[in-house]
């Protein structure tokens, strides 16, 4: 069985992390990762604050185990999520996008544990001066808004600045990637992408048909000229937002073309206007199963996968 300290600290059985993907990462996705032994996650996105106090709240009536919120630090409603994320109680605060410092003081007063995606070696040493939990290092192969470094980069340099438990996140989808976390520092993994297969998951089913049919160049990089890179998969809508990029159309109209697109591909499946986020990993996403079965075949895979490493060594 694979053990980590992350599993102690949190009081979860595996280190297995659901990433807090905005518009999807409801409480009834997160309950379901959290009654299968991973942390489940309650995404709040770019909602309303009483929109998040209404999924905390169906997670807490679905499960009596441990689940997080996810705070994008973006979003014009990050203070008053933030808020809400400590009158709840919730047992850890992820966050996305940003430098939470602000709010580190208000959540660890309420007895949260803070584990912020870290996306370089500055932000690490800084959250670790402030007392987070855990970091969780995300490298470019994620889903949504980007970093610049890769997984395989960023996760070792994350593990030499900082002596918390580092948990990698980005192009992870199965036992094979989490074992490579474990052997490059990390304690544990966050997935995103692999838990829009999830049964729980409530997605619109062109979304999760997008999502099983990936292959492996089915993703890109949109968002880089107005400074927030984001990954999604390569449709028509993505072509064209790359395409408009490129042209002399003003910075103003460009934001005004991703306006609503997250919410039309959850919601509508619109592949024309919809902006469908997803991991390089996608490719690697091949079936629908419980989320409790993605956490537990994830953990089984890795333990064969690091049970055989030795075959490596003479
Ligand atoms: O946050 C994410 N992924 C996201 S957020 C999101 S919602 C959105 N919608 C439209 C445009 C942009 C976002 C969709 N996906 N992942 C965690 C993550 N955080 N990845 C990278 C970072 C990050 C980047 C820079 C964290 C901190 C950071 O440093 C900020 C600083 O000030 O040092």
């Amino acid at each position: 069985m694979i053990d980590s300290v992350i599993c102690e600290k949190l009081g979860i059985r595996y280190p297995v992390f659901q990433g807090g993907m905005a518009w999807i990462a409801d409480g009834k996705l997160a309950a379901a990762v959290s009654n299968g032994g991973g942390l489940g996650v309650v995404a709040a996105g770019n909602a309303p604050a009483d929109y998040v106090r209404g999924q905390i709240r169906v997670a807490k009536s679905l499960t009596d185990k441990p689940f997080g919120v996810n705070i994008m630090l973006m979003s014009p409603f990050a203070d008053e999520v933030a808020q809400v994320a400590a009158e709840e109680k919730v047992a850890v605060v992820t966050t996305g996008a940003g430098n939470p410092s602000k709010y580190m003081e208000l959540w660890q007063c309420a007895g949260i544990k803070v584990i912020p995606v870290v996306a370089s070696v500055a932000l690490t040493k800084l959250m670790t001066r402030l007392g987070a939990t855990a970091v969780i290092a995300e490298g470019g192969e994620s889903g949504g808004h980007v970093g610049e470094l890769t997984t395989m980069v960023l996760v070792p340099l994350v593990c030499d600045a900082t002596d918390l438990p580092v948990i990698a996140a980005g192009g992870i989808a199965d036992g094979r990637g989490a074992a490579a976390a474990f052997m490059l520092g990390a304690c544990g993994v966050q997935m995103g992408t692999r838990f829009l297969s999830a049964e729980e998951c409530s997605i619109h089913p062109e979304y999760k048909k997008k999502i099983l049919k990936a292959r492996d160049l089915c993703t890109m990089v949109t968002g880089k000229r107005l400074g927030h890179p984001v990954r999604s998969l390569r449709t028509n809508f993505a072509r064209n937002y790359f395409k408009a990029e490129y042209s002399d159309m003003s910075d103003e109209e460009l934001e005004n073309l991703g306006v609503g697109a997250l919410r039309l591909a959850v919601q509508e499946g619109d592949s024309d206007n919809g902006c469908f986020l997803a991991g390089q990993s996608a490719a690697l996403v091949n079936r629908s199963q419980p989320a409790a079965d993605i956490v537990r075949e994830v953990m089984e895979g890795a333990e064969e996968v690091l049970k055989g490493a030795s075959k490596w060594v003479r």
